[in-house]
């Protein structure tokens, strides 16, 4: 049976000291929340994994943002896979569409960091999604399809059961705008139908979808409760412990 996730993206917030606190509140908070088989990720900056991984639970784990495709070397400001690993971290964001945006990430340079995160223990979160333009022309099916192959079809179907997917449809982060859950639930069915034509009705049917993109307690419930949605990538709602706390609710 595939797990349900919800999983925060603290994104470029917080010093120090107020991730501490937010994360041993989150702990705190969703400790008896967290029901059969559900799991809760927080995704901080790199500078908080450490303290972080050190007071994650079962229930509770840490994730990275972002990693090099390189295992080590002269990469100025970069951090690798095994380093992440290293301080007790279990996920990775990969392809976030703002990576993708401001990063130049592409698909290619994506599935080398796949690569790098499976070879290091490390489950990634890959993200996938279309832009206004995409949407509003009918193209992003296609899109999304592209996305996957280019970024983990190259990986054998041992190797793709470590990965949860994220949908987040560029036009809904950072604008206050989601997708409808019938929207949502059209894109993550397409997505499971292409699982099942590459990797079969199995390892499809055990794969997480999570739903991001303004994500928040008031649109959750609803979403969360749509066939081929596992959970979601929360943003801005994951700095809150109290909204982070109602939506991991959704599943109790
Ligand atoms: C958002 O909710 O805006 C996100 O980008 C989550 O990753």
């Amino acid at each position: 049976m595939r797990k349900n996730i919800v999983a925060g993206n603290w994104k470029m917030n917080l010093d120090y000291e107020q991730g501490l606190s937010l994360f041993s509140e989150i702990v705190n908070m969703v400790k008896d929340e967290v029901v059969g088989n559900q799991e809760v990720v927080v995704c901080s900056p790199a500078i908080h994994l450490s303290s972080l991984a050190k007071l994650s639970t079962a229930k509770v784990a840490v994730g990275a943002q972002n990693i090099h495709q390189a295992a080590s070397g002269a990469y100025t400001g970069e951090i690798s896979a095994s380093q992440v690993k290293s301080v007790g971290a279990s996920y990775v964001i990969l392809g976030h569409s703002e990576r993708r945006a401001y990063f130049g990430e592409t698909d290619a340079l994506l599935a080398e960091k796949v690569d790098a995160a499976l070879a290091h223990g490390l489950k990634p979160i890959f993200c996938i999604g279309e832009t206004k333009e995409e949407r509003e022309s009918g193209e992003f099916f296609a899109v999304i399809k592209t996305q996957l192959e280019q970024g983990l079809f190259h990986l054998s179907a041992d190797a793709f059961q470590a990965v949860v997917l994220a949908y987040e449809p560029v036009w809904a982060i950072g604008t206050g705008l989601t997708a409808t859950p019938a929207q949502a639930q059209d894109v993550h069915a397409f997505i499971r139908q292409t699982l099942v034509e590459k990797y079969g009705q199995e390892i499809a049917e055990n794969t997480t979808i999570l739903y991001g993109g303004s994500c928040n307690p008031s649109n959750a419930n609803e979403l969360f409760s749509q066939t081929d949605i596992d959970g979601g990538l929360i943003g801005g709602a994951s700095l809150k412990s109290r909204d982070f706390l109602e939506i991991v609710k959704v599943f109790n």
